[in-house]
């Protein structure tokens, strides 16, 4: 069985509403999809790159171009999702690119031998509890509500995204209006420096599970140092690409908690050797998000229902995102996500969807 072709196919997906951070606004999400064609399957990947460099140094129209002019090219014909990363590994970087290829090709494969990604990854779960993060507001009175309406639909945790000026104040107002028993954290997007670890202390008050990359990626050290200096959790993000990145993490003290996002490392076999890595450390994991379609989203609940995942992920209904999504729609039940159990994702595309939705497509032939 050989690879034939591959397909990059751009999605253009209106979000319901416009979600903010620190580092910029989304108000639709400009997906790269890349399916991977046997005789026998084909298989899916979403790559997670956004429009504009801002979450990291990777955006959608250079995941495109690397995956053509390099990636693609060096793609081993046998759809082996082991050979993948191996086979990348001497391009530098491009890790959301390398990802999506990854995923593809597992997908393919697995849907070849009828193995669901959750059983292939060593998933113990069949559900998982889920979160949803919440952006920043136009004001307290509108982050409120829209809080109060996440958890009247069930989501057993809420992240606050934060960043200078719109901290302390929304923090304490959803601490004190929904009460000490919702599951709260909060996300800077490496918004702050070490100069403002005084100010982030004022966070302590409020019983967070955690908070996720207060500083820059690239200031381990620095999240060493405000560790010792504050009493909420440190959680990393964008500062973790790697295994080897979440070991040197450990080691430093710069972190307790790890948000793991198989696009920022490299693929879904990176995710799960660090998930054990941290297993073994100790470390608490969760299934980080990048406003994902029902593509990306199968893979990642299947992900998070590995026994180290012991947080509530970013793990959101399809309608947290979108009012159509290009999968049937995955549904909140109690709080959770049912893990898909069919063959490689366990989700199909809809075509017509797909079609209403589609910017761009190419056809690569191996
Ligand atoms: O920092 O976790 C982040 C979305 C885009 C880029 C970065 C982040 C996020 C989210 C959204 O927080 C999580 C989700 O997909 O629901
Ligand atoms: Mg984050």
């Amino acid at each position: 069985m050989e690879i034939t072709g591959i397909e990059l196919r751009r999605i253009a997906m209106p979000l319901v509403a416009p979600f903010r951070t620190s580092f910029g606004t989304e108000t639709t999400r400009d997906v790269l999809l890349v399916r991977v064609v046997t005789p026998q399957a084909e298989g899916w990947g979403e790559c997670v790159a956004m429009a504009e460099p801002l979450y990291s140094s990777e955006y959608v129209d250079a995941a495109a171009d690397v995956l053509r002019r390099f990636l693609i090219p060096a793609l081993p014909r046998e759809p082996n999702p082991q050979a993948v990363g191996p086979a990348l590994a001497p391009f530098k970087g491009h890790r959301m690119a390398k990802a999506a290829l990854e995923a593809a090709v597992l997908d393919a494969s697995l849907r070849t031998t009828g193995e669901s990604f959750a059983r292939y990854l060593g998933a113990t779960r069949d559900r998982v509890p889920c979160g949803v993060s919440v952006g920043i507001m136009g004001s307290v009175a509108e982050l409120l509500d829209t809080v109060g309406a996440y958890v009247e639909e069930g989501y057993v945790r809420v992240k606050l995204k934060i960043g200078p000026g719109w901290d302390v104040t929304p923090v304490r107002a959803v601490r004190e209006r929904f009460g000490e028993d919702l599951l709260l954290q909060v996300d800077a997007n490496a918004a702050y420096t070490l100069a403002d670890a005084r100010h982030l202390a004022r966070l302590d008050d409020f019983d967070l599970l955690l908070i996720e990359q207060p500083l820059a990626d690239d200031d381990l050290v620095q999240h060493a140092r405000l560790a010792r200096s504050i009493r909420t959790p440190i959680c990393l993000d964008e500062s973790i690409e790697s295994a080897a990145h979440a070991a040197a993490a450990i080691s430093l003290g710069a972190c307790s908690v790890i948000n793991i996002k198989p696009g920022r490392v490299g693929g879904y076999l990176e995710a799960r050797r660090i998930h054990d890595l941290c297993r073994a450390h100790g470390v608490a994991v969760w299934c980080g998000g990048m406003l994902e379609t029902g593509i990306g989203r199968a893979a990642n609940v299947a992900l998070a229902a590995l026994p180290g995942f012991t947080l509530p992920g970013d793990t959101s209904a399809s309608r947290r995102y979108f009012h159509t999504d290009v999968t049937p729609p995955f549904e909140l039940d109690g709080g959770h996500l049912d893990v898909p159990d069919g063959p490689g994702l366990g989700v199909d595309p809809l075509p017509d969807v797909l079609d209403e939705v589609t910017t761009a497509t190419e056809w690569i032939r191996l």
